[in-house]
């Protein structure tokens, strides 16, 4: 209840801030880009993570001014990283935001990532917003709408969390999504050698299919060189997780990319 009644006030004083974790073309291990994690810097408690305020944020209608904020900074942040790495032999650095299911149905969302885009000067190729797979099971069309106009600009969306929600995976073509995110859980699998062989057979199964749709792959919740070369071999095509770089600072994103220019 305290931190509820606080948030408002909290977004104004400026105590939110994003930390980035990269993600790493699993082929080259190169750093393509991050996705966006935002913090609360709480004058009493502390550092607190995003499910300790980003449900609270939902219920009272805040996910929306902050939501937007969280995208604005991202986005800029994007920009500065290109231009950083302009000339350089590295792929523009990509950015993941997080939306939660209120700012889908928030009338606003494609005209304010739209001025955001424009105000910053970022090609909407820079961004990928990710949707939990839960939030669009069962969507229908007024629902896609704002996301199928983004991804006809130009703007990637990535199905999160994939293979917990239980869709129907004929339901997929129907998604405006060119990304799934694989849920930590089958990174999980892959942890003991010889890895889990029911996790070896979803993987490929999913990855088979989704390939087979245009759709490109992401791991998250790598944990072990093992890990990685495993989801390499099954033909996953981008890595998040603690083996490459626990979320942090943007500097650190720019040393990453640049190290392995
Ligand atoms: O930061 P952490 O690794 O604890 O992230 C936990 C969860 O919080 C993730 O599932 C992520 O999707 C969510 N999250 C992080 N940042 C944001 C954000 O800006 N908006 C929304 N809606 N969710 C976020
Ligand atoms: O959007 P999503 O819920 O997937 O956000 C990613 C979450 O996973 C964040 O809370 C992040 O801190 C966490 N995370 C990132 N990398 C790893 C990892 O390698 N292992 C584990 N256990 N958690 C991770
Ligand atoms: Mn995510
Ligand atoms: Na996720």
């Amino acid at each position: 209840h305290g931190l509820t009644t606080a948030l408002p006030a909290a977004l104004e004083r400026s105590e939110f801030f994003i930390e980035y974790q990269p993600l790493v073309h699993l082929g080259d291990g190169s750093v393509r880009g991050a996705e966006a994690l935002v913090r609360w810097l709480h004058p009493q408690h502390g550092v607190l993570g995003p499910d300790r305020f980003i449900p609270l944020a939902e219920h009272t209608g805040l996910i929306v001014p902050l939501g937007r904020w969280v995208l604005e900074q991202s986005v800029r942040q994007a920009r500065d990283w290109r231009e950083r790495h302009a000339g350089t032999a590295t792929a523009p650095l990509r950015i993941n935001v997080n939306l939660s299911p209120c700012q889908l149905t928030h009338a606003g969302l494609v005209q304010d990532t739209v001025d955001i885009l424009q105000a910053a000067g970022v090609e909407p190729d820079a961004l990928c917003l990710e949707v939990t797979e839960s939030a669009l099971i069962g969507a229908d069309d007024d629902l896609l709408k704002p996301l199928r106009r983004l991804a006809e600009m130009g703007v990637d969306i990535a199905l999160d969390d994939f293979g917990t929600g239980y869709s129907n995976l004929a339901n997929l073509r129907r998604l405006p999504v060119s990304i799934l995110k694989l849920d930590r859980s089958f990174t999980q699998g892959m942890q003991q050698f010889p890895a889990d062989p029911v996790d070896l057979k979803i993987v490929e199964g999913i990855v088979s299919l989704a390939h087979s749709l245009n759709l490109a792959v992401t791991v998250e919740g790598v944990e072990t060189g093992a890990q990685a070369e495993q989801l390499r071999i099954l033909g996953c095509d981008t890595a998040q997780g603690w083996y490459y770089a626990r979320p942090g600072p943007p500097e650190r994103l720019h040393d990453l990319a640049l190290a392995d220019a």
